[in-house]
């Protein structure tokens, strides 16, 4: 039988206030109505998931360190510090799984600052644009990816 199969799911900062956080752009979904989609779909899929979110860049590089001990792969909206946070980016590299960028909004058509990420280059594919569905794309190809 195959080993079960683990995805740490990781939000940046200001992800916590998704619902009431500039609805224009992030929509009315919680991120604890996030979370538990993705808990779902990783049940129904046998997909062990954790979720974490932090603001704090240094909690959330420790998460990534922590990963390989028992997840195979990573999925994280890191927000702001997707456009700032070399350490993240190496942090990801080290804990050497593969990686899944999500962002609720098109990071494209927005502000020029926003159209760098330190982490799509070293991602397994980026999904942004499409609010709540972005995280179930982003868990599927993961999880798709995991289990091939
Ligand atoms: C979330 C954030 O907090 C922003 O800083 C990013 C991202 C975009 C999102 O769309 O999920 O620029």
């Amino acid at each position: 039988m195959a080993e079960p199969v683990g995805i740490l799911v990781l939000h940046g900062p200001n992800l916590n206030a998704l619902g009431t956080r500039e609805p224009g752009i992030y929509g009315t979904t919680t991120l604890d109505e996030i979370d538990a989609m993705l808990r779902a779909l990783g049940k129904e899929a046998g997909v062990e998931v954790q979720c974490f979110q932090s603001n704090h860049e240094g909690a959330l590089i420790d998460r990534v360190q922590e990963a390989p001990t028992w997840a195979d792969g990573i999925l994280v909206n890191p927000g702001g510090f997707t456009h700032t946070s070399v350490a993240l980016r190496d942090a990801l590299i080290a804990a050497d799984l593969p990686v899944v960028e999500v962002h609720l909004s098109n990071i494209h058509a927005r502000e020029d600052f926003r159209h760098h990420s330190y982490v799509s280059g070293i991602a397994l594919g980026v999904v942004c644009g499409f609010g709540p569905t972005s995280y179930r794309v982003a868990f599927e190809a993961l999880a798709d990816h995991l289990r091939a």
